[in-house]
């Protein structure tokens, strides 16, 4: 004969023990199949009313496990959650702190010092048209960077702006002279190697106002301040050069931050380390923006080439890499 299963289930203490009473229960050698398979030794009405008393044990025994079980499952789950509960709120000594990607640390730096000379901060489309990119630059449509190997086109002949350059010519045609801007911001050039990726980052500036007023010393001035600000006591040297948007051009070069111009492996033994582009503003871009009788400056420079030379580091593609160990350097 079976026990008092009824009682031994309201006494069960966990779900471990109610499936152990399951299989002692309803398993294949369980007590209650056990009586089930002496029902072969029973007959007529003797064995239909034995049947159905078992089969009557069976469903209440079944429900009352049932029933039992989840309310143990329910009880071990709640306090399970109340003894795992973490108070995020806490202090923990092993969280690691975030860090300011080095591009952008540089790019805040550069910022800063055009800030404190009363330089406005402007920004633009990523997405641009060949006006704003090239034709108002004084870029010849056959031009090579207006090549479909070096600029990203789109089907309907929008591109992805190659310099921050496009915000330059929408500044001017949104307001009138004087204007002293930088406009800081990604840009994109189909371009993959060890000093190249095909986004990166420019801050270029922009100086226009009456003529006489602005002047190629001026811009000499500046550079050499910002230069020294951005790299301490460095010699600059200014060497002619061209660009389509401005005449005369130069590029401009500080005596290599690592050797002190004596000659090493990141100047290629120049003593030399190019850093910016420059010059006066050719009459073709104030004409494409409908400006007269005005002169200015303009210069550009790439944010992760000043962030390579100020940190060190000489392959660009590990500030896009997203390995936080580069990134841990410089919490
Ligand atoms: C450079 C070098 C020289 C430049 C020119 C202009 C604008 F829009 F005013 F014509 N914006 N930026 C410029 C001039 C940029 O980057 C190497």
């Amino acid at each position: 004969m079976i026990g008092d299963i009824s009682k031994e289930i309201e006494c069960l203490k966990t779900s471990v023990e109610a499936e152990e009473l399951r299989v002692k229960v309803f398993g294949k050698k369980g007590s209650l199949t056990q009586e089930f398979s002496k029902l072969k030794d029973l007959a007529g009405e003797e064995k239909k009313v034995r049947a159905k008393e078992l089969n009557e044990l069976k469903e209440r025994y079944t429900n009352e496990l049932y029933l039992k079980t989840e309310i143990l499952k329910t009880k071990e789950l709640q306090e399970r959650l109340l003894r795992e509960e973490i108070d995020v709120t806490l202090f923990s000594p092993l969280t690691s702190k975030g860090a300011i990607h080095p591009v952008n640390a540089t790019m805040d730096r550069i910022i800063e010092y055009f800030i404190s000379l009363n330089f406005g901060v402007e920004s633009g489309p990523l997405v641009e048209d060949e006006f704003h990119n090239f034709e108002a630059l004084n870029i010849q449509p056959h031009h090579p960077a207006r090549d479909m190997q070096d600029t990203f086109y789109f089907k309907d002949g929008k591109l992805l702006r190659t310099h921050t350059s496009p915000v330059q010519i929408r500044t001017m045609k949104n307001s009138k002279p004087p204007i002293r801007i930088i406009s800081p911001g990604a840009v994109f050039r189909r371009d993959y190697d060890l000093t190249h990726t095909p986004m990166f980052h420019q801050v270029e500036g922009l100086v226009v106002d009456e003529i006489g007023k602005v002047s190629f010393s001026n811009l000499k001035y500046i550079l050499e301040d910002f230069l020294t600000y951005m790299f301490g006591e460095v010699d600059v040297r200014f060497r002619t050069s061209f660009f389509p948007f401005t005449e005369p051009s130069a590029e401009v070069d500080i005596s290599c931050i690592f050797c002190k111009g004596s000659g090493c492996r990141v100047c290629k033994k120049t003593g030399w380390l190019e850093v910016l582009g420059c010059g006066i503003v050719d009459k073709n871009v104030f004409d494409a923006v409908g400006y007269k009788n005005v002169s200015g400056y303009a210069f550009g420079l790439g944010v992760e080439r000043f962030a390579m030379l100020i940190h060190n580091v000489n392959d660009l593609r590990s500030f896009f890499e997203t390995d936080t160990r580069m990134l841990e350097q410089f919490r």
